[in-house]
């Protein structure tokens, strides 16, 4: 099966490393974002998200004259859909607007013998409406769950599963689940894979494809939630809960993750709620860790405020207004810049909103802060720890973790991450 041109719709996070590694191989790629600053940017061979290489390779992919950026769909053989899968309201319903129209605009330029993959983390079911957004946009080609095996267009879903941080690296290296609406749907995304992955791409239907995205998610959330909940005992039982996580991980079959100010980011925060959308009464256990996990930033608030009361009782003559507070980090995991989600940005907001005081803020990634965060003031790492009297670290990016520890001995600390802890 042979794409000579490749459309990757959404060029953020998945899309953009995508589309950079497929024109890498040189295959010809037209990346789509409704974002014309975003178009235009890469266009001129720049990246507007941080990721290890990306830079190097989307430069190449442009200046070679295999990667280019539009701000709507042009043909192409295959379209590769990379949007984003939000939740809206209290019952973390899963939104599918940019799945629709991402479907819509696509459908415009199909043609007989072209091949449509969903790769947006989405609940079960999402691949097949967005197969019958496109066939009512169609009416003159025929789509494969009314025509199956022989239809004009192929769809398939084919869900992402890099890490943000290694994102080039695993794109190629990962096996791919691929799930066709039909075996020939399948068949024709194990083509366009072939083109630029490396791992086993294991064939099954696009409803099992989509359940397997979404439960790797929750496999992660829920043993996260188990290590956040150990926290919170230790703290009360005093015990050190990295060390203990560390001893009790010498068991050959026990693994336990580590414990934070919470889960953040885009997707493991966000795609065990389809879960719970679709299966409200059964996913108890997955909602419970969702839940124990939002709680998180809450409680370490709350360390924050009793560390606070504790040091001006032990310092009388100050008032709250003269305490001055080191937040370091705001990502939502360590050595990115990627703020969605962030358990540290909830925390950091709410002391912004609180603390009567100077607040510091260290975030190594990003050159300005937030407008919520206006009220505070970005400052590198060591200069926020020579003034604050009390220092919480939020982020374990590798800056911080190569301080020079001797500055922190007079501060009161709170160590979220456990990287200051004596080994
Ligand atoms: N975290 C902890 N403790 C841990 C591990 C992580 O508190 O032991 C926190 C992180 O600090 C962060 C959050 O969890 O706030 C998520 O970080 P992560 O590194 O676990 O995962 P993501 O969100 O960067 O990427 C995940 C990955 N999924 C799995 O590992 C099962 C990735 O493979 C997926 O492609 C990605 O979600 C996605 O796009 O869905």
């Amino acid at each position: 099966m042979l794409f000579s041109t490749v459309s990757v719709i959404g060029l953020g996070y998945i899309g953009l490393p995508t589309a950079a590694v497929i024109a890498s191989r040189k295959t010809k790629v037209i990346g789509v974002d409704v974002s014309s600053e975003v178009v235009d940017k890469i266009n001129s061979g720049e990246i507007h998200i941080v990721e290890p290489d990306l830079d190097i390779i989307v430069r190449d992919g442009v200046t070679s004259g295999f990667l280019k950026a539009a701000t709507s769909p042009e043909p192409a053989d295959a379209f590769l859909i990379a949007v984003p899968t939000p939740f809206t309201g209290k019952n973390h319903q899963p939104d599918l607007d940019y799945i629709e129209s991402a479907a819509i605009a696509v459908a415009k330029v199909l043609k007989s013998g072209d091949l449509v993959i969903l790769e947006s983390t989405s609940p079960v079911g999402a691949t097949e409406k967005m197969a019958a957004w496109m066939a009512k946009e169609r009416p003159d080609l025929s789509f494969p769950q009314t025509a199956g095996e022989t239809s004009d267009i192929r769809i398939a879903h084919c869900p992402e599963r890099v890490l943000p941080g290694q994102i080039l690296q695993e794109i190629t290296v990962n096996d791919r689940v691929i799930g066709g609406i039909t075996p020939a749907c399948s068949k024709a995304a194990a083509a366009l894979y072939s083109l630029f992955v490396q791992g086993e791409c294991i064939v099954t239907d696009c409803r099992t494809a989509e359940m397997s995205k979404l439960v790797e998610n929750s496999f992660r959330d829920v043993n996260i939630a188990f290590a956040n909940e150990l926290s919170v005992i230790c703290d009360k039982l005093n015990i050190n809960v990295w060390e203990l996580i560390s001893v009790a991980n010498r068991h050959p079959r026990v693994n336990i993750l580590q414990p934070g100010p919470g889960v953040g980011g885009h997707c493991i925060a966000v795609d065990p709620w389809f879960i719970v959308s679709q299966s409200p009464e059964e996913a108890r256990l997955i909602r419970s860790a969702r839940e124990t996990n939002d709680a998180k930033p809450a409680w370490v608030l709350n360390k924050i405020e009793k560390l606070k009361a504790q040091y001006l009782a032990d310092n009388p003559s100050l008032g709250e207004d003269a305490v001055s507070i080191a937040v370091l980090g705001l990502a939502f995991k360590p050595d990115v810049d990627d703020l969605r989600e962030s358990p540290a940005m909830t925390i950091a907001e709410r002391l912004s909103k609180t603390h009567a005081g100077t607040l510091l803020i260290s975030e190594p990634h990003i050159g300005r802060l937030p407008e919520k965060l206006d009220s505070a003031t970005l400052i590198d790492a060591a200069s926020a720890i020579d003034i604050a009297d009390i220092v919480i670290l939020l982020v374990d990016h590798k800056e911080f973790v190569e301080l020079d520890r001797a500055a922190l001995d007079t501060k009161v600390l709170l160590d979220t991450r456990g990287i200051w802890r004596e080994s």
